[in-house]
This record gives C-alpha cells, structure tokens and sequence, in this order.
C-alpha cells in the first residue's frame, strides 16, 4: 500500500514498469507525455530515517514561506545535533585512528555553494559549508584552514572525546582494523537533503562524519559540489549517501541532474546514474549508493544500488518514509 502510494506519488508507475534498459528517447516521450503542469511545492526530501527529524526542521521554515536555502540547512542541522547519529556530526564513527571528521556541503538556487572537508571538532559543518559560500571568494575549505574559519566566525572548538557508542564501536573495530564499509548496514548514513520553496527555488545540502574507519585525511562525495549534492535551479537537485568514492568517479549528483535536463523523470535520472556508477565501479557487491532527486515541478525519485535505502518526504500533506527502488535483485 505504502510503496504503491509512493510510485503514484511519484508519477513512476510506467517507468518502473519497464524492465531491462528502455531506450532513452522512448523513455523521454514517455515521461513528457506524462508531465502535469502543476508544480508540488513546497517540498523536501532526504536520505534515510533520520530524514523524518531533519524534514521537520526544513517544514518549519519551507511551510511559513521560507527559503529552500535556510531550510536545507535548518534541516540537516537537527541530524548533526544528534549525537547518537553514528554517521552524521560529532557523534559519528571516527576514522582509523580514533578521529571524526566531518564532510558538508550546500548549494542554493543561484547556483552559490560552499563545502567544508577534514573538518574537526566543529558541531554544524553545514553551517561553516554556508559561511564559506557566503563570506569567502572560495567554495571548499578544508581541515585546519576550514577549523580556523570557522573558529574566526564564532564557531566553538567541541571535544575531541568520542561519544561511548562511537568509543565501543571503534574499540571492537581496532581488534580486527579491517576496513569493509558497511554503507546499508545502519540504516541511517549521511543525510542529504532537497528542496523546492513556495517561490519555486531549489537548494540542497548534505553533511556526514563519513565512511567508518576511513583513512585519516580522507575526503568522500559529500563535501564535493556535482558529488554529493547539486543544484541547478532551471532543472532539479539531487544528492547521494553511501561509498563516497564510487559517487565521485561519475560526479553522481551532477549526473542525475543532467540527466533530468535531458528529459528524465527524478527516478529514472536516479536509475540511469546508478547503472552508470555500477560500470565505473564494477565490484559493488557489499556497495550501496543511493540518489536522491526532485525536479522543478517539485516531482521526486531515488534509485540505490541494494536493497534498503529510504528516504522522507515532507509536503503539505504530511512527513513519511518512503523505500527507493534499486538493482540488485
Ligand atoms: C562518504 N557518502 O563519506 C559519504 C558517507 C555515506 O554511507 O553516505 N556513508 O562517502
């Protein structure tokens, strides 16, 4: 019934019907013909279950008329406020030697962005990602330039103390030191977050501790603008959550939105760059990506790679979860 409700919501119910790879122009034929001219909005859409929370804070500002901008940024706030999020903010679980460092981006419907990487004992990277799209000449600053930054503009220097969870989790982890990402196995990784404001703008964000046990120094997709996040205000926005570095050798969330351009559905975007990921990352056995997308007329889709990514929608008509389709059957 649920997943029923979302194909129609989503305006895919013909293109799930379609099996193998249809041809592309037929695909565009079919999704023009099925376009309706009302546009959905205000909406906002993010990644996993945690996107329940995060939706709520983006609602608040999106429902009294407020900017996709703040509410993407509100809204991935609440999940780096939570400290028992293993996978986003300073409760996150640590790279390979004992360290969270944190990953974020965001983008507005001007096409500005900022990024922050390698960012550390900083509590809303998103927040430093902003100031760094708003009051420098640059789009990225990382590590202890990006700390400084934020220092200098009024952010506080947290602890380095890890949570208990992230302590036991990393203290069973050192016993072994074996590196497998487990992206699909917790169930709520990074979040990334879409919206369309009442006025018909689009802004994305994303913030993540990154991958578990990762190299120190290491940088995913999130921070990186076309990777993790894109905006492009004419088309649609999308962002991804799992393996970092098979999203950023296919710039996934630019892909995804070029692929809207060209005529897709959100979904079928999302599809198209998950088939294209899997042959530029051919061993996707324990992989899992997802994309997520919306497009001007405030239409979404996903698209993962396994079995188990979800996302949550919020309108006017409510906050709920909905299960992305995927590829490995
Ligand atoms: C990364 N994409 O750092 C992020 C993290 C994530 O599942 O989504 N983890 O690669």
């Amino acid at each position: 019934m649920e997943r029923r409700k979302f194909l129609k919501s989503a305006g895919i119910v013909s293109a799930v019907a379609l099996t193998g790879l249809p041809d592309l122009k037929a695909t565009i034929r079919n999704e023009k013909k099925s376009e309706t001219n009302k546009v959905r909005k205000p909406v906002v859409i993010s990644t996993w279950n945690h996107g329940l929370a995060a939706n709520e804070g983006a609602w608040k500002i999106l429902s009294k008329g407020g900017t996709a901008l703040d509410a993407v940024e509100k809204g991935v706030m609440v999940t780096e406020d939570d400290l028992s999020n293993l996978s986003v903010g300073l409760g996150g679980l640590p790279d390979r030697e004992g360290k969270v460092t944190l990953d974020a981006s965001i983008m507005d419907h001007n096409g500005k962005c900022g990024g922050v990487a390698f960012l550390q004992r900083i509590k809303h990277p998103v927040c430093v990602a902003r100031m760094v799209m708003e009051k420098t000449p640059h789009v990225l600053l990382v590590g202890a330039g990006a700390q400084k930054f934020a220092l200098e503009n009024g952010f506080q220097l947290e602890s380095e103390k890890l949570t208990p969870a992230a302590e036991k989790a990393y203290k069973e982890w050192l016993k072994k030191s074996e590196y497998h990402p487990k992206a699909n196995i917790e169930n709520h990784d990074t979040i990334g977050m879409v919206a369309l404001d009442a006025a018909g703008n689009l802004s994305g964000s994303c913030t993540t501790s990154g991958l578990a046990y990762k190299m120190h120094g290491r940088v995913g997709d999130s921070p990186i603008i076309g990777a993790g996040m894109y905006v492009d205000n004419e088309i649609g926005a999308a962002c991804a959550t799992g393996v970092g570095e098979t999203v950023l050798r296919i710039c996934g969330s630019f892909l995804v939105v070029e692929l809207m351009r060209q005529g897709l559905s959100p979904t079928n975007a999302c599809k198209k760059a998950i088939e294209r990921l899997i042959t530029k990352s051919p061993n996707i056995k324990d992989v899992q990506v997802g994309f997520l997308a919306i497009n001007k007329n405030g239409e979404h889709g996903s698209y993962a790679i396994q079995k188990g990514f979800n996302y949550a929608l919020a309108d006017e008509s409510g906050n709920q979860l909905f299960d992305s389709d995927y590829h490995v059957r």
